[in-house]
């Protein structure tokens, strides 16, 4: 897909604009990059279509960017950001991906030390050159450092959110072939877990050599790494490998499973199989040459003693034992979920207005959304005043009675102030529906401080939700240390709901910690926190984090019917 190409370069302008301190543009190519990247539609073939004029159809898109996207399809390139990296030809993606690293700062590193390349700013760095900037020191310069290790742990990995998609069209485009009878993302995708390092694709066929031409020959392939007969390994465009098996579908059960993986879940079943005098391979369950199993996952199972468990539990990590306790959880369901718990409307940063949220979310099934835009001293994302939110609250009831079929509750996303306070007061607060807290501002604080901080505003009875508790944003900063124990006893005894965040690459709660407060007994909330209704479809990434960690429909809010939740929300403190 072109999209993603087009709002890379846009997110680029837009930081670029920052540093040039030019108004409004930075927000304006920011939104536009933030709404191309979550169409499902390809741009390429919309312009293809229905010319420059299908683009101004596009909710969100006005000439000026509807302009540079036709500029894009047509020259592969646009001018005007080629002439902004010309005066600045830095590595912006990935010096702006290190944590605490801005437009600004890349500017003057740029400009004085000639760094280009996050390599050049690691250098620097540890020659003690960056400290000697102005306005830099030796803690922004330690910062720095520990910024790049962080950034190296998950190199070359995609995030599920981004991948999901394409791994969808590739399973769908080979399944759509006729001499193809089913074909399936296995590995860590199937897994869902949250970074992708490659896609693994397993097909059943009878003509494996069409397959190969087919595949190898799909758009977005860069380069042929190998070719085989029932075997072939690509790299795509975005810098990701594929590979695809050809299998026959006696062995696909066997070979399904034996690539879902992960690596340990299947050392753990090879050495239950060799404790049955078995042996267990991505062709089948063999007892000397005979194959036992293998055409479906179900009976390679059961042949071990075990039940079939969905693949977003296989990471050895306790799912073995369960499944042969009968044990495993029953994880809560794609469809259980009714309903979106955070979300941002043109009232603060997001790109859409309340109604065309809700119209959006009711399309796609949601019998209620909670719009919480961010409050007073939240600036840089148009927080709202008290004053203000009362108008917002009389908008959100008066849209609530004009929608049919879905439900609005008036919701707030609040700070946390770095004492625990609240930016709002708890009369504004009682007013809401439902209240997210959270901190937006100064990490930098020890363990026990920032889980004080934390702990007092939950202490607050008009808080019902902490949003991304741990601030984490993936490959990009790991989040304030928090004692993460004491949070959810603390979550537990107000009776406070913590939140799994659905932004791609937020995921915040992450599985592991999903799977501690289920056994805390803490409810869960999922939220998309959109900024553009094209983003509500991360919702499902929300639900496959949930499942990750172990939860159940009991222990997500977003089960309840609307009337449950509020009734929950009114008397849960
Ligand atoms: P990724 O690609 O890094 O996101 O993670 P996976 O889990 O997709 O890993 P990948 O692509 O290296 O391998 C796919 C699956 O193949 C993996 O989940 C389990 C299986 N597998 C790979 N290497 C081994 C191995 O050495 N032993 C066993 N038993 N299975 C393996
Ligand atoms: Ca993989
Ligand atoms: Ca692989
Ligand atoms: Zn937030």
């Amino acid at each position: 897909m072109i999209n993603q190409k087009i709002a890379k370069i846009f997110y680029q302008m837009a930081e670029y604009y920052v540093m040039d301190d030019v108004a409004f543009k930075p927000q304006a190519y920011e939104r536009a990059g933030r709404l191309i990247e979550s169409m499902e539609e390809d741009l390429e073939e919309i312009y293809k279509k229905g010319g420059a004029k299908a683009l101004m159809e596009i909710e969100g898109v006005g000439q000026g960017i509807a302009d540079k996207i036709e500029e894009f399809i047509k020259a592969g390139k646009i001018k005007e950001y080629e002439k902004l990296r010309k005066d600045c030809p830095v590595d912006l993606e990935h010096l702006s991906a290190i944590e605490g690293i801005g437009p600004k700062m890349i500017k003057v590193l740029y400009e004085k030390l000639k760094v280009k390349t996050v390599e050049d700013l690691e250098k620097a760095a540890k020659k003690h050159l960056v400290q000697k900037l102005p306005r830099f020191g030796p803690k922004v310069e330690e910062n720095i450092l520990r910024g790049i290790e962080f950034s190296k742990g998950d190199k070359g990995r995609f995030l599920l959110g981004y991948i999901l998609p394409l791994a969808r069209q590739i399973e769908k485009r080979l399944q759509d072939l006729d001499f193809v009878e089913r074909a399936v993302a296995a590995g860590s995708i199937r897994r869902k877990k949250e970074t992708i390092g490659d896609i693994d694709i397993l097909a059943i066929s009878d003509k494996p050599e069409k397959v190969m031409e087919h595949f190898c020959a799909m758009p977005e392939v860069e380069e042929i790494i190998a070719k085989g007969e029932t075997k072939s390994s690509v790299r795509l465009d975005i810098g990701l490998d594929a590979d695809v098996r050809v299998l026959p579908s006696e062995s696909f059960g066997a070979a399904l499973q034996y690539f879902t993986g992960n690596k340990d879940h299947n050392i753990v079943l090879r050495k239950m199989a060799q404790d049955k005098r078995l042996k267990l391979n991505e062709y089948g369950l063999f007892r000397g040459k005979k194959q036992v199993a293998g055409k479906t996952e179900e009976e390679v199972y059961k042949i071990l003693g075990l039940k079939w468990m969905e693949p977003e539990l296989r990471e050895n990590t306790g799912e073995i034992e369960a499944s042969r306790g009968s044990e495993l959880p029953k994880l809560v369901g794609y469809k259980d979920v009714r309903g979106d718990l955070q979300m941002h409307s043109d009232w603060s940063d997001g790109a859409h207005s309340i109604e065309e949220m809700a119209q959006a979310a009711k399309k796609l099934g949601h019998e209620y959304i909670a719009i919480t835009d961010h409050t007073g001293e939240l600036r840089i994302a148009g927080g709202m005043d008290e004053k203000t939110i009362l108008k917002y609250f009389a908008e959100i009831e008066k849209i609530d009675k004009e929608q049919k079929g879905i439900r609005i509750l008036k919701g707030l996303e609040v700070n946390i102030r770095k004492d625990g306070s609240l930016d709002i007061s708890d009369e504004i607060l009682a007013k809401a529906d439902i209240v997210l807290a959270s901190v937006h501002s100064n990490f930098k604080m020890s363990v026990q401080d920032i889980t004080e901080r934390i702990c007092c505003a939950m202490e607050n009875p008009q808080v019902d939700i902490i949003a991304h508790p741990t601030a984490r944003v993936i490959q990009r900063r790991s989040g304030y240390e928090v004692d993460f124990a004491k949070l959810l006893e603390c979550a537990k005894r107000t009776g406070t709901v913590l939140e799994i965040n659905a932004y791609p690459d937020r995921l915040d709660l992450n599985d592991v910690h999903i799977k501690k407060a289920v056994q805390a007994g803490v409810k869960l909330s999922i939220g998309t926190d959109s900024h553009s209704k094209t983003q509500l479809g991360n919702i499902e990434l929300g639900i496959v984090q949930a499942r990750r960690g172990w939860a159940e429909k009991k222990d997500t809010i977003n089960t309840m019917g609307y009337e449950e939740l509020v009734k929950f929300l009114k008397n849960e403190k």
